[in-house]
């Protein structure tokens, strides 16, 4: 398949999808998001691919959605065009794992888009920001409602409401990423973290996204009934015994991915 505004390309088991519109910061129009999300289905229908990386470039991970596509927009071309809703939530259909490796820029509509992924991978240079404020409009792909359950109310209103810029440590600090990195290790580390993630037995890793995100989602009763679900599932797996046997046989266990 040709893509004009992403890249995208396997490393073994790591599908590695890189947002390519370098004028415009990555900027993130339809044409984009598309791409993306068609990239993302293909990538999670594939049985040789155990996770995905998402990344931009040095300077920005994404500025935010297309201001220059937006601007004249009405409330009836966003309604009737699904805005957002359309493409951009393709990511919250994908099962397996997804990581973002942000340097740079990681804005507005950039931001909400790391913060779909499973795990944020930020170089130094990473800085976040939801400046939708500065704009009169809103973080609307899930902004509002990720963040807070990332970093807390009160440094979410804060990034909100006043448009402040996170730098790659605060957002450590804050637990908005998953580990920082220099800039210089991000592609390679991120592929280490990803190949090994990978490497586990994939209809497992399936069910720890699925069971992590339900704490997002439901009372702990509930999510702790779906957990153990899940768990008691893992014994219907050719894997889990394989696992474990592999752990009594002191040998390295040969998944098989079922
Ligand atoms: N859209 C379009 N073009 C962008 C862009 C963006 N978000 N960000 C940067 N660019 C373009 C710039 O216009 C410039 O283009 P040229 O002038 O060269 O043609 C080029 O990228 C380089 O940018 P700068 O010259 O500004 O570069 P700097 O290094 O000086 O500054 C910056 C980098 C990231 C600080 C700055 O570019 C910036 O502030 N960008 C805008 C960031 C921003 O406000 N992002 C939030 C976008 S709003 C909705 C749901 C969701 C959303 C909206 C609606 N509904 C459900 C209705 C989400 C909204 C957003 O994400």
């Amino acid at each position: 398949m040709t893509h004009s505004t992403i890249q995208v390309q396997a490393q073994g088991r790591v599908g590695w999808i890189t947002l390519h519109r370098p004028r415009q910061l990555n900027a993130l129009n339809d044409a984009l998001m598309d791409e993306l999300g068609a990239a993302l289905r293909a990538f999670d229908a594939d049985p040789g691919i155990g996770a995905i990386v998402i990344t931009g470039s040095d300077k920005a991970f994404a500025a935010g959605a297309d201001i220059e596509a937006m601007a004249d927009w009405t409330f009836m071309d966003v309604t009737a065009g699904q805005f957002i809703t359309r493409n951009w939530e393709a990511i919250r259909s994908v099962r397996k794992p997804v990581i973002a490796a942000v340097a740079g820029y990681a804005m507005g509509g950039g931001c909400e888009l790391a913060l779909a992924c499973d795990v944020i991978v930020a170089a130094e240079s990473a800085r976040f920001a939801l400046p939708e404020i500065k704009l009169a409009m809103l973080p609307g792909a899930g902004g509002t409602q990720r963040l807070p359950r990332a970093i807390g109310k009160a440094k979410a209103m804060d990034m909100c409401l006043s448009a402040r810029m996170l730098d790659a440590q605060e957002a450590d600090r804050y637990g908005l990423v998953s580990r920082v990195v220099p800039d210089a290790g991000l592609l390679e580390q991120t592929q280490a973290l990803a190949a090994q993630i990978a490497s586990y037995s994939l209809p497992a890793l399936v069910a720890i996204k699925e069971s992590v995100n339900r704490a997002w989602e439901s009372p702990l009763s509930e999510g702790i009934l779906f957990e153990r679900r899940a768990l008691y599932g893992r014994f219907a797996s050719h894997d889990a015994h394989e696992g474990m046997h592999a752990f009594l046989d002191k040998r390295t266990p040969a998944f098989e991915h079922r």
